[in-house]
């Protein structure tokens, strides 16, 4: 757990944000460029707006492991401010923000949306890895229900434990962000973050959040962007 703290290890990955940054916009002055240009020659240059949109979009699906991959003596607990144990019976997830329907959502709501499984490796920064398969509803099918508004640019996550995220939308609507209630074809253990926990191949151990109670759908980012991030961790903290 020190190595969270450790600032030497604080910039030792790729700053992928920064990359994709400078990368999208000189893409996109290409891109206008090549609008004029597609007039003239009409459909030759459709693939490459269409490359255009998916690189400004977002990526695509990243791929999967096999359930034999699956590891789950590898994949360690990392709480940092104890173990909330949430009454199921209770629970809500709510969803604000900018949304046309703000919701409270029991886990029996979300146990009758679509299902859907990722099995992914989970990678923490204080140097370990672990293939795991996570089962629940796409994060984009909630944001979806909820009337999510163009406008929103990020979501933030609230957690039980008053850990805190926020991601940029094109992550929390990637098809394989999820919020996972079953993890390697069980319940999710309470110490893994039950009843709700974030899960996705995108991004590091430490946007994952565990215990989530809230996801508010915010135009800017704040002040706080996250527990690790706000001690200089990289925000995108992409994979
Ligand atoms: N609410 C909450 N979410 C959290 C954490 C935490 O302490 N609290 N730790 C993060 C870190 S650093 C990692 S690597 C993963 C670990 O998930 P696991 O305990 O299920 O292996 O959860 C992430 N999500
Ligand atoms: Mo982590």
């Amino acid at each position: 757990m020190s190595r969270h703290l450790d600032p030497r290890h604080r910039f030792s990955r790729r700053r992928l944000l920064g990359f994709g940054l400078s990368g999208g916009s000189s893409l996109l002055l290409g891109g206008c460029a090549l609008n004029g240009f597609s007039e003239k020659v009409g459909e030759t240059s459709e693939p490459l707006n269409q490359r255009l949109e998916a690189l400004l979009q977002g990526r695509g699906p990243v791929p999967e492991f096999r359930p034999d991959q699956v590891d789950p003596a590898a994949l360690l607990v990392n709480s940092f401010n104890g173990i909330p144990r949430l009454n199921p019976a209770s629970y809500r997830l709510r969803v604000e923000g900018l949304v046309s329907r703000p919701l409270q959502l029991d886990l029996a709501a979300l146990a009758a949306m679509p299902q859907h499984s990722v099995i992914m490796r989970h990678v923490c920064v204080e140097g370990w890895a672990a293939i795991v398969a996570w089962s629940g509803v796409r994060l984009a099918d909630v944001l979806t229900l909820a009337g999510i508004s163009p406008l929103g640019g990020y979501v933030e996550i609230d957690s039980a434990d008053q850990y805190f995220e926020s991601w940029d939308r094109a992550s929390a609507l990637h098809p394989q962000t999820l919020l996972a209630t079953a993890m390697n074809g069980a319940p999710l253990p309470v110490t893994n973050g039950a009843p709700v926990r974030l899960a996705t191949p995108i991004k590091l151990g430490y946007k994952l959040s565990k215990w989530v109670t809230g996801l508010r759908v915010v135009s800017s980012l704040g002040i706080r962007r996250g527990t690790w991030e706000d001690q200089g961790y990289e925000w995108f903290a992409g994979l």
